[in-house]
């Protein structure tokens, strides 16, 4: 169905497409040529032939070009507002039907028209324009303008489209215009999503709702709760609200399918779809317990919804009411005077108000200065993500703007004086939820009265100065110490707590607490199992530690005994090189070492430090994404094989309400990188069997593995690359740096990620674990984290790998399973460890 079917049209006359004229330039040297004698007989033959060839072929281009040839073109929409400030409202123009909105509505168009013969490209390719609605103000219209344009002209007529504004300028100031014409002002445009208007659109459904004081409207997809949305259908809602009033729109729920580029909706500060008005896009499903409450800057808003021929969800139901402006919720800014005291974004934890700013004037009593810390921070929109350059959304404190995402408590400002500004600024398109901060009165000369004060101007208790821990977030709390009995000091001034002695791990940064850690006599050498042998006896062919660990990485590699550490090659010989597998080396006679080494490679190399960032596209391209169907994201997996991956078998665990067990319940999305934007490289896959590890203790993790087999085999890409297994002999010796990747809750109890995380952690000597987590550490269990705390895998993150580089390959280390909350200090996360199901992954899926 076509979008210009509702509403007025006006079709100027067809202009003419192509220039037909031919012109041929004159020889440039042509008596020369006249004097020329002809190269005989044959010479005049030939040249007859080829004339005769040149007139064949140029008479076949102009038949081809002028009969033949298809004039294509491709139709663009451009929608767009534009205030007519000698008009009055009047309450017939909310009614598309009434004569009174005809008549103003035919000389809009018209007035349309002339703005679009000001402009060549535009007045060639114009086919006309239709009048979607009018509002107060003093009358707005909103109008969709149809373009057919020729392919490859299209970015001629976005340009031109582009400076609108001056077209209307021009118009508006031509001489002799007829006395009833419309004075213009504000004009918007901007090209129509693609999406809004596809032809495959089978249903289109327009609803306008005009709001009342004390009376709550609910809009929902159709179908709502009973059944899913239809498919290939186009829906809009017009809202509007009393003068001076705003739109107030509230979801309870939104479940639509996962890629925005399927279903979606849209919702937008206007009453047509202007992408210069773009609130919000939604798609996927939001948990009802994340605010989703939204505020227009006038009195109209428009949700859309378009849905495509697959996969439909139960979708969506908002209500809708008018809240007066100047109402709480709508204002912010104002005069804050006192020792401490609160203030946020307006609207706050939901979505600000687009085309809103504000002004808060702090005052604490003279003498003080103001110190200002954000709880949340969230200031984030497309093109404005990284939190640099802030155009578009931003606060400003001090002269400095601020924007993007920040973690709580992460900014802090303070000022000279007594008195702050605050500013807080949101333009035409994209709200988020803002932000919520405190202020107080601090003594200059003592910023932070009983407390330490970080060189980040934080405060911090004074106990947790030399405690060893990272407190201020800028180390400054943990240098220049004086270590107390139970610390270790550190040479380069640092004190770390004493049982962080000796576990393998350099927590001082300068090595001064693995120093001295041999209990063996020199010239002997320690044993994995802490015995001490004679350094001579090292690789001497005799297993005299009693594990094996003196006879590994020696010389003569192949042919050694088979010991709990020897590598086992596939003839059953072993040989004593550490994670001889995939490294390039043939180590075994028979070669099996270096066999099946297809995994473990992206297209990257991962080699930044980080605690908890986005990873690149691409980077983990064994990371899986389960989905329980019409919820969304759930767990991780690792792919292992085109057919099979590896999860955690707690994910997969029935909990009465959701059949968690059943392949049927999940997909697994493969290639994806944000959740919800399903592009090209992303594979979709149902399951077909689902195998936990039969000794999975529910009480314990003890045993928290499980495979998952696709229902069909997917082809490597590379965005979707398997993880290498380890051998069961394979090191991941303490205090090595491996990774972990997720979309689970980016803070203890918080939200899911949008986009692929990153972190990197160390793995954590496995008593130290023990003690720090109660003695729950099995041996099928392995510890990794920072203990400072800061970097940890979270809620949703389950299931998803422990990456390990070993030479240039990754390697599947561990399974995020378990852990004491997130990210706490002296918390590390908890992973299933591999090693130990090497056997078993193999006897149930052959890989
Ligand atoms: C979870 O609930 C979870 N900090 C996963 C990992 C960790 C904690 C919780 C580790 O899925």
């Amino acid at each position: 169905m076509d979008y210009m079917d509702s509403g007025l049209r006006y079709t100027p006359n067809s202009d003419k497409d192509w220039d037909t004229s031919v012109q041929f330039l004159p020889a440039s040297d042509h008596k020369k040529l006249e004097k020329k004698k002809g190269p005989g007989r044959v010479g005049a033959v030939i040249g007859v032939v080829i004339f005769a060839a040149v007139i064949a072929l140029m008479t076949g281009l102009l038949v081809w070009h002028f009969h033949f040839r298809k004039d294509v073109r491709v139709k663009k929409m451009y929608s767009g507002s534009m205030r007519i400030t000698n008009q009055v409202f009047e309450d017939a123009y909310e009614n598309s039907n009434s004569s009174e909105f005809k008549a103003l509505a035919k000389q809009v168009t018209s007035q349309l028209k002339a703005i679009y013969s000001r402009s060549p490209q535009l007045a060639k390719y114009y086919v006309g324009s239709t009048i979607q609605a009018f509002s107060e103000g003093s009358v707005i219209a909103y109008y969709l303008s149809e373009f057919r344009v020729p392919v490859g002209q299209e970015a001629a007529v976005d340009n031109a489209m582009s400076s609108m504004e001056r077209l209307v300028d021009k118009e508006q100031r031509t001489l002799h215009r007829p006395g009833n014409s419309l004075v213009l002002a504000d004009v918007v445009s901007s090209a129509l999503d693609a999406r809004l208007f596809s032809s495959s659109f089978s249903r289109m459904f327009k609803f306008s709702e005009h709001t009342k004081t004390n009376h709550i409207g609910q809009i929902q997809s159709p179908g709502f709760p009973d059944r899913p949305y239809s498919p290939n259908t186009f829906l809009q809602w017009q809202l509007r609200a009393d003068p001076n009033h705003v739109i107030k729109l509230e979801f309870d729920t939104v479940n639509l399918e996962e890629d925005c580029k399927n279903d979606f909706v849209k919702i937008y500060d206007s009453l047509v779809a202007i992408e210069s008005r773009v609130m919000e896009e939604m798609c996927g499903y939001y948990s009802p317990s994340e605010p989703l409450t939204f505020l227009s800057s006038g009195n109209v808003m428009l949700v859309t919804m378009a849905t495509n021929n697959k996969k439909n969800y139960p979708g969506f139901r908002a209500k809708v009411s008018q809240v007066r402006r100047g109402s709480q919720g709508t204002t912010c800014g104002g005069q804050l005077m006192g020792e401490k005291g609160t203030f946020s974004s307006p609207n706050f934890p939901n979505y600000y108000p687009p085309r809103t700013s504000c002004q808060w004037s702090i005052e604490v009593p003279a003498g003080k200065a103001v110190k200002v810390s954000f709880k949340k921070f969230l200031m984030s929109e497309p093109g404005q993500e990284n939190g640099k350059d802030c155009r578009k959304d931003y606060v400003e404190v001090n002269g400095k703007k601020l924007c993007g995402e920040h973690p709580d408590g992460a900014v802090t400002e303070t000022s000279k004086t007594n008195t702050m500004s605050v500013v807080f600024s949101s333009d035409a398109s994209y709200v988020d939820r803002g932000f919520s901060a405190e202020f107080e009165a601090i003594d200059v000369k003592d910023p932070c009265p009983k407390q330490f004060q970080c060189k980040n101007q934080r405060c911090i208790k004074s106990e947790l100065r030399c405690d060893g821990w990272n407190d201020c977030g800028d180390m400054s709390d943990e240098l220049n110490c004086k270590c107390s009995s139970d610390s270790i000091s550190c040479k380069n001034g640092l004190c770390k707590p004493m049982f962080w002695r000796c576990d393998s791990i350099d927590d001082c940064g300068d090595g001064t607490d693995e120093l001295n850690c041999g209990v063996c006599k020199s010239g002997e050498m320690t044993c994995k199992n802490n015995k001490c042998v004679s350094e001579k006896k090292r690789c001497d062919g005799r297993d005299d530690c009693g594990d094996g660990s003196d006879e590994l990485d020696c010389e003569r590699a192949s042919g050694t005994t088979c010991t709990d550490l020897t590598y086992r090659c596939k003839n059953n010989k072993c040989i004593s090189k550490v994670n001889p597998e995939c490294d390039g080396t043939q180590d075994c006679d028979d070669g099996s070492d270096e066999e099946n080494c297809d995994c473990g490679r992206s297209m990257f190399k991962t080699s930044r430090i980080v605690g908890g960032q986005d990873a690149e596209e691409g980077e983990f391209p064994w990371q899986v994404s389960l989905h329980v169907k019409g919820y969304g994201h759930v767990c991780g997996a690792s792919i292992i094989s085109p057919r099979w991956l590896v999860t955690a078998a707690h994910c997969v665990q029935e909990d009465g309400k959701t059949s968690f067990s059943q392949p049927g319940t999940w997909e697994a999305y493969l290639g994806l990188h944000t959740q919800r934007k399903i592009g090209s490289a992303v594979v979709k896959r149902n399951l077909k069997q689902i195998i936990p590890h039969p000794n999975y203790n529910t009480f314990t993790y003890d045993n928290d593995i499980a495979l998952m087999e696709l229902d069909s085999p997917v082809t490597y890409s590379d965005y979707i690359k398997p993880v290498c297994l380890p051998s069961p002999q394979h090191d991941f010796p303490t205090g090595n740096t491996v990774w972990i990747t997720g979309w689970g809750a980016t803070r203890e109890g918080g939200f899911a990620a949008t986009v692929l995380q990153k972190a990197q952690v160390r793995i954590i000597n496995r008593s130290v674990c023990n003690d720090l987590m109660g003695g729950q550490i099995t041996s099928r269990m392995l510890c990794a984290g920072v203990l400072t705390g800061g970097v940890d895998a979270c809620q949703g993150d389950s299931g998803g790998p422990l990456s390990s580089p070993s030479g240039n390959r990754m390697f599947l280390a561990g399974v995020v399973s378990w852990g004491d909350g997130c990210a706490r200090r002296n918390k590390p996360g908890i992973y299933t460890t591999v090693t130990k199901f090497r056997g078993w992954v193999k006897e149930k899926t052959g890989v």
